[in-house]
């Protein structure tokens, strides 16, 4: 079992954490907490990138390793980043849990040290790099 996790920071309040975990070569289980977003859905993605100095300019496009067009998570043709919307309710938090076979934490195609982006419209609110976790 592979573990990882990443801190999500951002601006006006606006953070969560989410854990990442992966047995073998089967699908990855995503599951997180965020707080301090506007209520309704927020793009939940993996940029190419773990470099969140500069917001989510910096992280790169969404994680693309086999060179797919943007589409949702149930779509034979996505970004491998394309984790779909996460739905924060009136108080601005989300408890949500995803499972997807195309974020693997080993390999060539980890996700591992790459950015998570939680989106908000118009601006990018949380984000932060996944980490390995013990
Ligand atoms: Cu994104
Ligand atoms: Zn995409």
């Amino acid at each position: 079992m592979v573990k990882a996790v990443v801190v999500l920071g951002g601006k006006e309040g606006v953070g969560g954490t989410v854990y990442f975990t992966q047995d073998g070569d089967g699908p990855t289980s995503v599951t997180g907490t965020l707080s301090g977003l506007q209520p309704g859905l927020h793009g939940f993605h993996v940029h190419a990138l773990g470099d969140t100095t500069n917001g989510c300019m910096s992280t790169g496009p969404h994680f693309n390793p086999a060179g797919k067009e943007h589409g949702a998570p149930e779509d034979d043709n996505r970004h491998a980043g394309d984790l779909g919307n996460v739905t924060v309710g009136d108080d601005g938090t989300a408890t949500f849990t995803i499972v997807d076979c195309q974020i693997p934490l080993t390999g060539p195609n980890s996700i591992v040290g790459r950015a998570v982006v939680v989106h908000g419209d118009p601006d990018d609110l949380g984000k932060g790099v996944i980490g390995l976790q013990a």
